[in-house]
């Protein structure tokens, strides 16, 4: 209830989407206009390697993106493998307000979105391109199976890349609930694959009965557990965000014990009350927390593996 508005994201670019968002909430906006606001700024961001324009390609070198947005009433939007528009979210969106569906992908997406008015722009930057070129020389083709790996990407251009996944949940002073989350997925990819991000109840699930998680990572193991739906009846069932989210995580650990050591995945989660969770695989996993105290609030997530 009143007073405990609060928004959370995913990664240190957390910090500048919340207040992206704060600022729709502070103005009296809804809290989708605030998710959605806070989710168009790592998209336009092109020093951002893996969301919206600027975004790393797939293997083809062809930039595909996938979003969703969700409130807590359930409803819902999303878009997968689009490609040429630069604020995926905010087709996500139209999705959710102007159809009956819930998930447009590929040319069928984009036809949609030029059709609501979206500019077709090239998201390709030149430097994203360079790092694709610079890929293809010695990985023969053969898509990144994990792009979390940690080995894997401090050979990525700049020695590191601390950008994944934005995931982003907010709760408005009324006690209302909404997530987005936007990627342009993992780099070097399979033409045509499709990550967590776009899947509700995998990258993003919100109720305003109990909460809203969101995730980011390795995408593929996050859906085989239906990891943001996992955590959000996790807490259903009465366990706090924290526990929910180290819970969820555990269970991508317990099927692959070997294989988790090399990836990462990171639940964040959002109660109704305003308490946050977040855990994930490996350390480095950071959060942005805002609220009326602090507006700039960058948390490292604790994690299995140190
Ligand atoms: C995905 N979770 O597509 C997303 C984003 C990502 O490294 O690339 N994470 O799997």
């Amino acid at each position: 209830g009143g007073g405990s508005a609060k928004v959370i994201s995913t990664w240190d670019f957390g910090v500048a989407a919340n207040q992206a968002a704060w600022t729709v909430l502070s103005r009296g906006g809804s809290v989708l206009d605030a998710v959605e606001a806070g989710a168009r700024v790592p998209e336009a961001d092109l020093a951002n390697h893996s969301v919206g324009k600027g975004g790393y390609p797939d293997r083809d070198g062809i930039v595909t993106l996938d979003a969703s947005i969700m409130d807590g009433d359930g409803r819902c939007g999303a878009v997968a493998a689009l490609e040429h528009i630069a604020h995926p979210i905010s087709v996500a969106r139209r999705v959710m307000e102007q159809t009956p569906h819930v998930l447009l992908v590929g040319d069928g997406a984009l036809q949609f979105a030029l059709e609501q008015g979206f500019d077709k722009d090239n998201l390709l930057t030149p430097e994203a391109e360079k790092a694709w070129r610079e890929w293809l020389k010695t990985a023969k083709y053969a898509p990144v199976i994990n792009r979390e790996n940690l080995d894997y990407r401090k050979s990525l251009p700049g020695g590191k890349d601390n950008h994944d996944t934005l995931g982003l949940l907010a709760l408005d002073a009324s006690g209302k609930l909404a997530g987005a989350c936007t990627t342009s997925g993992m780099a070097w990819k399979l033409h045509g694959r499709v990550g967590d991000s776009p899947i509700v109840g995998a990258g993003l699930y919100v109720d305003n009965d109990v909460g809203a998680a969101t995730s980011t990572g390795v995408g593929e193991e996050v859906i085989r557990n239906a990891g943001s739906f996992l955590v959000v009846e996790l807490m259903r069932q009465g366990r706090a965000p924290q526990q929910a989210c180290e819970e969820a995580v555990r269970r991508i650990v317990k099927k692959h014990p070997d294989g988790a050591k090399k990836l990462q995945v990171g639940f964040l989660a959002l109660s109704r009350h305003g308490e946050v969770g977040a855990y994930a695989i490996q350390k480095g996993f950071s959060y942005a927390v805002c609220d009326a105290q602090k507006r700039d609030r960058l948390l490292e997530s604790r994690s299995v593996y140190s």
